[in-house]
């Protein structure tokens, strides 16, 4: 134990050593547009079988690691380091990533720079050898330009030296010394595996040498049957203006643009839109292209679906018209794969969110790989985009909070970056159940619900002002936890909540806990006036596990839990949505509330067989019968 001890001191010591290092930081905008192959751009994804090295003394780099691991093991990429092994579940020290690659000589002149798609937590990347940039935070993106550091005589050798050590100064928080009954096993403070490294893929690609286009950010509109896309062109580099198209629904519209000092903006109006709904996510194809000396010397094409999404004091519409958010909260989590891109399971969830019957999730508790954002552009499933605030408190270290500020703001930044033209993304999450000081089960009553201290309404407010500032036409919310205080749900244009009632509070009395929620929703309306989503509602269950009068763990508890809330929700025009928690059941660290280390509150099991709620699910929000 205590030699554990001496480790993990000396690990946090050399991460601090390292982190001090003079390396450069990612900067939000290379993120902003994801690599594309085309005429201008080059892209080479180098996922795959990497090369991997713990490094639990934290000496790889004094030893110079970065030249190249001398006991290495194979590993997949994308994939999380914690369930590839059989030694290496709870590791989450400093580890190392490499990979051989060739760049093609076709791409001298260009400017190469690599994406990581998500390492978690900490990353610093080194080319030959050289390091590169480092960046903080898992589940975003980062890119660095490594042109001048490529060998064009042969390999070129790419290091990663990732660590994902819980601390409370992270978001996600973690490492708290924690107590009873929510302790766990690694001690995060969040409910789901602290999974590490490599989470996505990894790109080289290459950007045009003089100019290129490096931000687009688009607005859509209609008013009667016309259309309009704001197209915002932001280029770095000498270029005079250049031309944007827009095509799709056998129409083709083309406008021409002057750039001013990189800048351009311009709306084009499309007649006879056909719109994005969730029932015809028609999405319209955006090609922006820009000259120098009238050629063209750069060009990237996005899609955009035309759309409106917004909120009166009880309901949330979709062009105008009231849309009920059914859906769930999710995770990316699969066994073996851990948080690692799964393709196979990426279409196997939308099938099974269509076949449900659902029109959107929440990305709980951090943003998604970009498939998942691409598949809900074109299956016009509505999307909550969430930040991985999770776990917040405002007690305590001073320094550690300011620093969760800094990373909650790089988040917006980033996922603000890299998701704004999503015509699925409706609204953005600045932080999922930040905890009052001194909450307790006792206290989770609608009635005795503490006032927030003003530090925290104070921070969450720099981040809903910075959301607006940077994406001032989505809606904003943060999710409230049971026995939060009002002050913080009223930041947001839309008031989302987790309930538990008659689960964590009431345990098996669904009756109790149905009338409990009822009066809560009424009072919180009354104060707040904004239409409230239920982002959480659920009880663990175990597949199989049956009894003839609903018992807790039970799928027939499950069913009449997720009945007797939705059956509430349909009793106040001010529900605008409820999302089931969760999709799917997930991997926790261990805990006694936590059996075999899971959290079965999913409607489908971890592989995607449904439980009884799934089908009741289904029979409710389609009116089919399997
Ligand atoms: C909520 C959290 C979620 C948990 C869930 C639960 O937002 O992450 O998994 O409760 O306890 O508090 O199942």
């Amino acid at each position: 134990m205590k030699i554990q001890i001496l480790v993990l001191a000396m690990i946090c010591t050399l991460a601090v050593q390292v982190d001090a290092q003079s390396i450069r930081r990612a900067k939000t905008q290379d993120i902003a547009l994801f690599p594309q192959q085309n005429e201008f751009r080059n892209v080479q994804n180098i996922s795959g079988i990497w090369k991997f090295q713990k490094d639990s003394l934290a000496v790889g780099e004094t030893e110079n690691w970065q030249n190249g691991l001398a006991k290495s093991c194979d590993i997949a990429v994308p994939g999380s380091w914690n369930e590839q092994f059989t030694d290496s579940r709870d590791y989450l020290g400093l580890a190392w990533y490499e990979k051989e690659v060739f760049i093609p000589g076709s791409w001298k002149g260009q400017k190469i720079y690599i994406r990581v798609g998500s390492a978690n937590y900490a990353a610093k990347v080194f080319v030959n050898g050289k390091p590169v940039g480092q960046h903080e935070g898992g589940h975003l993106p980062f890119a660095f330009n490594i042109s001048p550091d490529i060998n064009w005589n042969g390999l070129n050798r790419i290091s990663i030296q990732i660590e994902n050590i819980l601390k409370p100064s992270r978001v996600p928080t973690g490492g708290l010394v924690a107590g009873g009954f929510f302790q766990s096993l690694p001690s995060a403070n969040f409910d789901f595996f602290p999974y590490a490294g490599l989470n996505r893929d990894v790109w080289l690609y290459t950007l045009t040498p003089n100019a290129n286009i490096q931000d687009v950010t688009l607005n859509t509109g209609f008013e009667n049957t016309t259309g309009s896309v704001h197209v915002k062109v932001n280029v770095d580099g000498k270029a005079s203006g250049g031309k944007v198209k827009i095509s799709g629904n056998n129409q083709e519209f083309e406008t021409e643009f002057v750039l001013k000092n990189g800048l351009a903006e311009l709306d084009v109006k499309i007649p006879k839109v056909r719109l994005w709904s969730t029932e015809d996510p028609f999405l319209y194809k955006v090609k922006v292209s820009i000259l120098n000396s009238k050629k063209v010397v750069d060009a990237y094409q996005l899609e955009t679906g035309v759309r409106t999404f917004t909120a009166t004091d009880k309901q949330l519409l979709l062009n105008g018209k009231p849309i009920f958010l059914k859906g769930f909260g999710k995770h990316e989590d699969f066994p073996i794969f851990g948080k690692g891109t799964a393709l196979p399971v990426m279409i196997k969830d939308y099938s099974l969110l269509k076949w449900v019957g659902a029109n959107s999730y929440r990305t709980s508790h951090y943003p998604y790989d970009e498939e998942y954002m691409n598949m809900a552009d074109r299956n016009g499933i509505l999307i909550i985009d969430e930040i991985p605030a999770v776990g917040l408190y405002f007690q305590g270290d001073q320094e550690e909070l300011k620093a969760r500020q800094v990373m909650c703001k790089q988040y917006v930044h980033e996922l603000i970056a890299r998701d704004k033209n999503h015509p699925s993304v409706v609204m953005w999450n600045v932080a999922n159940e930040p905890t009052p000081p001194n909450i307790s089960m006792s206290s989770l009553s609608s009635t005795n619900i503490k006032k927030a201290d003003p530090q925290s309404v104070a921070l969450f407010k720099e981040l809903f002002d910075l959301v607006k500032e940077l994406d001032p036409v989505r809606l904003r919310t943060l999710v409230g936890v049971m026995g939060g205080p009002v002050e913080w749900l009223a930041l947001g244009d839309v008031v989302c909540i987790n309930r538990y009632w008659g689960w964590y509070t009431n345990p098996g009395d669904i009756k109790t806990g149905a009338k409990m929620l009822s009066a809560e929703l009424d009072d919180l309306y009354g104060k707040l006036k904004k239409p409230i989503l239920i982002t959480e509602f659920g009880a663990d269950t175990y597949p199989g596990m049956h009894a003839d009068q609903p018992e807790m763990f039970t799928e027939e508890y499950q069913r009449d839990f997720i009945k007797a809330y939705l059956d509430v929700a349909d009793s106040k025009d001010f529900v605008a949505g409820m999302h089931v928690w969760a999709f799917a059941d997930f991997k926790t660290g261990q805990g006694v509330i936590r059996f075999g280390g899971m959290n079965f509150k999913g409607v489908f099991t971890r592989d995607r067989k449904p439980k009884m709620a799934a089908h009741y699910l289904r029979k409710r929000w389609t009116g089919l019968e399997d």
